[in-house]
């Protein structure tokens, strides 16, 4: 090969480019494996922006919607092989296999290095390699982190631009700090069979390939700010869990702060969104959303929890949003958003399963909609939306330092034997109830849908290394000075015999959030049982509220046969971590064991 001809086969560099030394040798070495035709380093500005939106409608990636009703919205439709994360695609790769552990699919960082890169060997040849910058946490927080991700895909850097700080200030406080975490992505063929999601953290690297759906894609999120950060926050001494962030404003106008782990599709943004039922919002309750699926948390000076959300927009699930389950969500969505994989009215506008209004025409995979044929949303079709849209939209949530948490709540979806709410009798306690997390399983992984499996603290997908590791890194927490919020756990998928859900949940879960709230402050009474304090229905408000005494009785109710089985289900598995599980967790579950009795 002659030197013009190398010239010629240089690609094409527009944007920034970096002053710091160790990121330019990256994109370059990452270039030469990939071969793109151009490089673009994105500054996030709006002009950027509209030009990768009049390519991506050019060539159908995105499809425009009605203008009217839905201005500057945008549909994309993925592959119908790529609708969700893929956990069996995904690897944590440490060089001993024991720190990722029985909770994480392994390899040696060798084999992954050489795995991924043979599959990125010259794949993006003919097409725009686009450097993104980006912040994960208020640009000038401290406990926020910066990352780059490499992609050659425009959807992705249009979805980065909205769920993180993307761009110029990102770039100036990575070459200022000169550390980041590096994120490497090809849509590739999209080829299940071609498809790995790995995670390097000791070198607080990933590498995602044949993907261009939402947490496979958008490296941001759960592949930065969940399983590399997770490992980042145990040596550091912080938390990255998978939580949103609510706070709740009473009628003395004094707010507090409530940090709760669900599961995927279990019910993160509906809470954090909530509305108050009519008669707290006549008194004067309110309730300000910080974030919908992440949490990063740090000790204070005063020992307290400090949270941030490391995100700047919401990627929630469509289905089943309505202006009756979460108005505000809608709200949100009412304009500059992109849908990916919902299905169209016959004027163009964004429907899915669940939406009071309008007819369906078009499926999400652009075919008419036929119902004999599946729903017109594929069931994990989402929105991507700026989190400065919503209404409730907390005006401490941009603040550096975090918002102070005063509880910490763990769910599942449990049809059965799991009560309404609890409370942990301590911190210690508090970590085994997030450990006993249990959850039927969702569209937002692919797989079977409504099969009960243990999702500890709802990490189960997103813990970066051992979960008894990071058992032992929750329980590290509670040490002298520390001034710890009380653990709860919640149920709103209770289900009685006709398969009906027992609690009307969405707004109605305030009443919950409230007893919560004053067993922080010592006020809401309680009784105690081997699980912990639940609530009698008079420790609850349920003023205006109409649900059957059947019902309540249920949801209040602590079933000991039920949860003797549960407790040996838990034991079995605790003891599958073997002799890495910390000994403080399995005398908590010895305790509760023989306070069930035999
Ligand atoms: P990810 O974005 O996947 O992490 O999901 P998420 O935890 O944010 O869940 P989301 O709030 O999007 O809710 C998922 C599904 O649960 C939606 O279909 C909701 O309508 C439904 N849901 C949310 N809250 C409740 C509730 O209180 N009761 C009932 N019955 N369903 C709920
Ligand atoms: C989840 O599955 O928990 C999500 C969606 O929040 S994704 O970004 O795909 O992880
Ligand atoms: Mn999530």
């Amino acid at each position: 090969m002659n030197a013009q001809v190398q010239d010629v086969a240089k690609p094409a560099v527009t944007g920034s480019g970096t002053s710091l030394r160790s990121l330019a040798d990256w994109v370059e070495s990452v270039a030469a494996l990939t071969r793109p035709a151009a490089i673009h380093w994105c500054d996030g500005s709006d002009a950027e922006n509209a030009a990768l939106i009049a390519k991506m409608e050019a060539d159908g990636t995105l499809i425009r919607l009605n203008e009217e009703t839905n201005p500057g919205s945008w549909l994309h439709r993925s592959h119908p092989d790529d609708v969700a994360r893929v956990e069996h695609l995904t690897f944590v790769c440490t060089s001993e296999q024991d720190d990722a552990g029985p909770n994480n699919h392994w390899m040696s960082p060798a084999d992954g290095h050489a795995q991924m890169d043979a599959l990125f060997e010259g794949c993006m040849e003919g097409r725009t390699m686009y450097v993104i910058p980006y912040c994960m946490g208020p640009i000038e927080s401290k406990i926020a982190r910066c990352g780059v991700e490499i992609t050659d895909s425009p959807y992705v850097v249009a979805n980065m631009r909205i769920m993180t700080r993307m761009g110029a200030a990102a770039l100036s406080r990575i070459e200022r700090e000169g550390g980041f975490v590096r994120g490497l992505h090809s849509t590739g063929e999209l080829d299940p069979n071609r498809r790995f999601i790995m995670h390097f953290p000791e070198e607080l690297t990933i590498k995602s390939y044949g993907s261009g759906y939402g947490g496979n894609a958008l490296l941001g999120k759960k592949c930065h700010a969940l399983r590399i950060a997770s490992h980042q926050a145990r040596q550091e001494g912080w938390l990255a869990e998978h939580m949103l962030i609510l706070g709740i404003e009473n009628p003395q106008g004094e707010t507090h702060y409530i940090a709760a782990a669900f599961p995927s599709a279990c019910g993160k943004t509906n809470l954090a969104m909530l509305i108050p039922p009519e008669g707290y919002r006549e008194k004067g309750w309110k309730v300000w959303t910080i974030g919908d699926d992440i949490c990063w948390m740090r000790p204070g000076p005063d020992g307290r929890l400090y949270a941030i959300n490391p995100e700047a927009g919401f990627f929630g699930v469509a289905p089943g949003t309505s202006a009756k389950s979460n108005p505000n969500a809608l709200a949100t969505i009412r304009k500059n958003t992109i849908f990916t994989n919902v299905g169209l009215t016959a004027d163009n506008q964004p429907w899915w399963e669940g939406l009071d209004e309008g007819q369906p025409v078009i499926d999400w995979r652009g075919n008419d909609y036929d119902c004999s044929r599946g729903p017109a949303a594929h069931p994990n079709a989402r929105f991507t939306v700026s989190a400065k849209q919503c209404p409730s939209y907390s005006e401490h949530a941009e603040d550096p330092t975090g918002v102070p948490i005063s509880a910490i709540v763990f769910g599942g979806r449990r049809a059965s034997l799991v009560p309404l709410v609890f409370e942990a009798r301590d911190w210690t306690h508090g970590v085994l109830v997030g450990a006993a997390m249990g959850s039927e399983t969702t569209a937002a992984a692919t797989g079977q849908v409504g099969v009960m499996r243990r999702d500890p603290m709802a990490m189960k997908p997103f813990c970066g290394y051992n979960f008894a590791d990071y058992f032992a890194h929750w329980l590290s927490f509670d040490r002298p000075g520390m001034k710890l919020p009380p653990i709860f756990h919640v149920n709103w998928f209770r289900k009685g015999a006709d398969g009906r859900f027992l609690w009307p949940g969405f707004g109605e879960n305030l009443r919950v959030l409230e007893w919560i709230l004053d067993r922080a402050e010592g006020r809401a009474g309680a009784v105690e049982t081997p699980i912990g304090h639940l609530p009698r229905a008079d420790d609850l408000n349920l003023d205006g509220l109409d649900l059957d005494g059947a019902a309540l009785q249920t949801l209040l109710t602590f079933d000991r046969d039920g949860w003797r089985a549960e407790f040996d289900s838990l034991g079995a598995y605790l003891d599958e971590f073997g002799a890495r599980m910390p000994q403080a967790l399995k005398d908590e579950h010895g305790r509760v064991v023989s306070a069930l009795g035999r």
